[in-house]
């Protein structure tokens, strides 16, 4: 038998704003990428995701596509402007219609749904109320997250609520590289917590639902065994794995963390019982990993750059890279597999996003040689005991790659911009085939 198993689930993943398009139809509302995307400079080319793969309009043929390459599980993500235009009070029924639509096409061709209820796409409304640094904007999510559930919740069992939020808050809040564009460190720690409050609320509004949320994690090391490399590595493993992690899952911010954090924000945000709310049950944690991070001491402090971060640099690894310069490295998700097993045994994981932008056209060998490796790695954390449930390959379709535009190609299927036809590279056949052996 493989040594993934028949119940593992075998799945791609998209979002709503990198590939549906239709912007403007069935009232769908302006989210904070419509408004980010329209300031000169911030996505590359003027690129906007107004039409994007046109999904919105294209998705019973994507589905029959999924259903091709013998896909068990499709993970999208909902747009919360489509289903509450206002990000408040009423609710747009042509919104949940949709997918409503999309739900029963992937169950009539035995493909599994698997949404997220956030993937970055903030109703503008919210934002210009104060956005995720402001504490009503939790309380929002959950009321929409109970109006998504109840609409949908006969047809979906598995609900995963937010997609990295650490990228949500400080690439949205600090670095002012995705939208909203702002840079605010202490409005991005804030951001970061209602981010969190806004899942356990989303959890417990949404009774019977299996819970999921997907942080991007990484596989942290320090370029020496100098004690400052090393400090550098605690840190950067505080901010991008355990602030997240350990709010989740021990219902505490990390307090080494919090003492590096002490010149941007004394926490007066966190409320008693907040972090309770936040370590909701999970019934998985998505895990979404790229590449790992080689860090050293910065010799010099870049008080703009990340937060928390300001006195590490990132280091050459020294290994290939992908279109998008990322480090091309599987021993780093093994590693991350295992330690996230070690450090909460029993809590299950899936990979809800792995892959690689390469610019190689339909046939994309490299992307084979990318995703055959991760695969071998989740083969091995599994043969290690690690309880992993599924893989999710990023991307079902080349789509909208935020403030990079239409630039680099993530897709296993090629998309046309122009025509928007759609062709499977190499990688989707050889996915497929994976699929139906079910395995390596
Ligand atoms: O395209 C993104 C996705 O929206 C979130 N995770 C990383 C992907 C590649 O950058």
């Amino acid at each position: 038998m493989s040594t993934f198993g028949p119940d593992f689930l075998w799945g791609a993943a998209t979002s709503a704003y990198q590939i549906e398009g239709a912007v403007a139809a069935d009232g769908r509302g302006p989210s904070i990428w419509d408004t980010f995307c329209a300031v000169p400079g911030a996505v590359h080319g003027g690129d906007t995701g107004a039409v994007a793969a046109d999904h919105y309009h294209r998705y019973r043929s994507d589905v029959a596509l999924m259903a091709e390459l013998g896909l068990r599980a499709y993970r999208f993500s909902i747009a919360w402007p489509r289903v509450q235009p206002d990000g408040s009070g009423r609710i747009d029924q042509r919104g949940l219609d949709f997918y409503r639509r999309l739900t029963d096409a992937l169950l009539d061709r035995g493909i599994e749904p698997r949404p997220t209820l956030y993937h970055w796409d903030l109703p503008q409304p919210l934002e210009d109320a104060g956005g995720w640094p402001h504490r009503d904007t939790a309380a929002r999510f959950a009321e929409y997250a109970a109006a998504v559930h109840q609409a949908l919740g006969d047809r979906i069992g598995h609900w995963t609520t937010l997609n990295e939020p650490w990228c949500s808050a400080f690439l949205g809040y600090a670095t002012g590289r995705h939208a909203p564009g702002r840079r605010e460190p202490a409005a991005a720690l804030r951001a970061a917590h209602h981010l969190m409050l806004g899942h356990g609320l989303a959890a417990r509004a949404m009774p019977g639902a299996r819970i999921g949320i997907t942080l991007n994690l990484t596989d942290v090391s320090p370029r020496t065994g100098a004690p400052d490399d090393r400090d550098a590595a605690r840190r950067i493993d505080g901010m991008q794995n355990r602030f997240f992690l350990d709010p989740l899952l021990r219902a505490a911010y990390p307090a080494d963390v919090l003492d590096d954090l002490a010149p941007v924000s004394d926490f007066a945000h966190v409320r008693d019982d907040d972090l309770k709310t936040i370590a909701a049950p999970l019934d998985q944690l998505g895990v979404n990993y790229y590449s790992p991070m080689l860090v050293a001491a910065a010799g010099t402090p870049e008080p703009s750059a990340y937060v928390g971060s300001e006195h590490v640099r990132v280091a050459d690894g020294g290994r290939e890279r992908t279109a998008m310069g990322w480090e091309i490295d599987d021993a780093g998700l093994l590693a991350l597999l295992l330690r996230l097993h070690a450090d909460h045994p029993g809590l299950p994981l899936c990979v809800t996003e792995n892959g690689a932008a390469f610019d190689s056209g339909l046939q994309d060998l490299d992307r084979i040689g990318y995703l055959e490796s991760h695969l071998r790695a989740c083969a091995r954390a599994i043969e290690l005991g690690v309880p992993l449930t599924g893989y999710f390959v990023w991307s079902l379709l080349d789509n909208f790659e935020w403030s990079h535009g239409y630039r680099h190609r993530f897709g296993i299927v090629h998309v046309d911009y122009p025509t928007q036809r759609r062709t499977p590279k190499d990688s989707a056949y050889w996915y497929a085939d994976v699929i139906r052996r079910g395995g390596l």
